[in-house]
């Protein structure tokens, strides 16, 4: 997510990051390439100026300049400026103090509302606890209703739909009133799209606004679009109020014009980002772990937050016993890959790595079919065959083969890997290597 501006700016940046010493035309100079990088990166023109002039201003400080290491500095503040710049600290969703919430979601056509109105509501399910209902008001389009209920099942939360015939305000209306009775957390109100800002879009979100009375209208926007979504924004914010903004499709906008923009421009914060198709590929939005991550500083909270979510503190406590005891077999291993699975997409893992660029992660290619061989070559072994790899001999690995729908040598290699990867766990174990807790504990 947002692979050219990350590499322009630290492209920008590389110069004064590395320098012991800085003039103030060093300064200059990385200023004009932060400058071109915004610029390519679809950023208003506006927002690139102010912004510019503010980093400029603070790290031509004397502060800065005789420090003793100004460039570390320099980049320190690109970063708090760029974190004010999207808002400062992550902000949340009103909730109500008693009774749903309710969140109406708006926004254009294919802005991606429907799969977000499914992705908070898994992410308000799993990381809050809360029980989660949607309505189905898009009744523009014939199977958006359909939709709804088939994403909203996957998310685990009630779908409230009368068909396509009703009125959407009328369904609105409904849907709240059972939500009450049922005794729901959350109400999320799916509306629906048009092409443009228009007056009959306006006019139907003002009634299901009116009927409904949202704790928070959010505005869906895509990306991918660039300062089109600023517009847009501002359109909205002309002709109806809104609180925040989910930013989707983020995975296919590498140039962030608009996740820079968007709170300079409407002063509304981002909530939430949409980074991928898959339900789960959404996150809060924080500007400042945004900020560190576009400069390659890396997002470990973010992630350390993933893990916590994924990985069953229980489980992680039994693994650690199996590997002390040297007991750690492909069936321990296989749990653990699904595991890791279980957090998201490879590729936007890594991402949040300090150091790790959008260009390297891409010539990683980082091919996730991989795990899915390595799946199938375990699940095909048989039990004794999983918690004892040495006993798989060549008649075996032609059968595993086989069942996998892989080759031998595939076989081979998980087997050679996995001996490998024993044999480091087990030093991990006897306390010889860092463990991974360290590693992070000692950042
Ligand atoms: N790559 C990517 N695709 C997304 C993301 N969010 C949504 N999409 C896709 O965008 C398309 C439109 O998404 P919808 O959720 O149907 O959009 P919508 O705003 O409800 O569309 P209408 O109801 O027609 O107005 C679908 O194919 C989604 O799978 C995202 O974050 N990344
Ligand atoms: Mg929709």
């Amino acid at each position: 997510m947002l692979e050219t501006l990350s590499d322009r700016l630290q492209g920008a940046l590389a110069g004064v990051r590395s320098r012991g010493a800085l003039s103030e035309d060093d300064i200059k100079a990385a200023m004009r390439q932060v400058r071109l990088a915004l610029l390519e990166a679809d950023v208003n023109l506006r927002v690139v100026k102010q912004f510019t002039a503010a980093v400029g201003e603070r790290a031509r400080g004397r502060d800065v300049l005789e420090s003793l290491n100004p460039g570390q500095q320099v980049v320190g503040i690109v970063s708090d400026e760029l974190s004010e710049l999207m808002g400062g600290t992550g902000r949340e969703l009103v909730f109500a103090s008693g009774g749903p919430t309710v969140i109406l979601i708006a926004g254009l056509q294919g802005s991606g509302k429907t799969t977000a109105c499914a992705k908070l509501a898994l992410a308000l399910r799993e990381q809050r606890g809360l029980d989660v209902a949607l309505a189905a008001c898009d009744l523009q389009r014939p199977a958006a209703v359909d939709q709804l209920v088939k994403v909203g099942g996957q998310a685990g939360a009630t779908v409230y739909e009368q068909g396509t015939a009703a009125d959407p305000v009328e369904v609105a209306g409904w849907a709240l009133e059972r939500a009450v009775a049922e005794g729901r957390d959350v109400l999320i109100v799916d509306t629906a799209g048009r092409l443009n800002v228009d007056v009959a879009l306006m006019a139907e979100l003002a009634a299901i606004r009116s009927r409904v009375k949202p704790h928070n209208v959010v505005l869906v926007l895509d990306a991918m679009t660039g300062q089109e979504a600023i517009r847009i924004a501002d359109a909205f914010g002309e002709s109806a109020k809104f609180d925040g903004v989910i930013l989707t499709k983020l995975d296919g906008d590498a140039r962030g014009g608009a996740a820079l923009s968007i709170r300079a421009s409407t002063g509304k914060p981002i909530l939430y980002a949409s980074t991928g198709e898959k339900l789960d590929a959404f996150e809060r939005f924080h500007p400042d772990r945004m900020a560190q991550r576009i400069l390659g500083m890396g997002d470990v909270m973010t992630l350390v937050e993933k893990a916590e979510r994924q990985l069953d503190q229980r489980q992680a406590q039994e693994m650690e016993g199996k590997l002390r005891r040297d007991e750690f077999t492909l069936d321990d291993f296989l749990e653990q890959i699904q595991q890791i699975r279980k957090m998201g997409p490879l590729t936007s893992l890594l991402g949040m790595l300090p150091g790790l660029s959008g260009k390297q992660l891409s010539q990683l290619n980082l091919d996730e079919r991989e795990i899915d061989r390595i799946q199938a070559i375990i699940t095909s072994m048989t039990p004794a065959e999983r918690a004892n790899p040495s006993m798989i001999n060549g008649s075996r690995r032609r059968r595993i083969a086989n069942g996998s729908g892989t080759s031998v040598q595939s076989v081979n290699q998980l087997v050679k890997q996995f001996g490998q990867m024993r044999k480091l766990m087990r030093q991990v174990a006897s306390g010889k290597m860092p463990t991974l807790q360290q590693l992070a504990g000692g950042r």
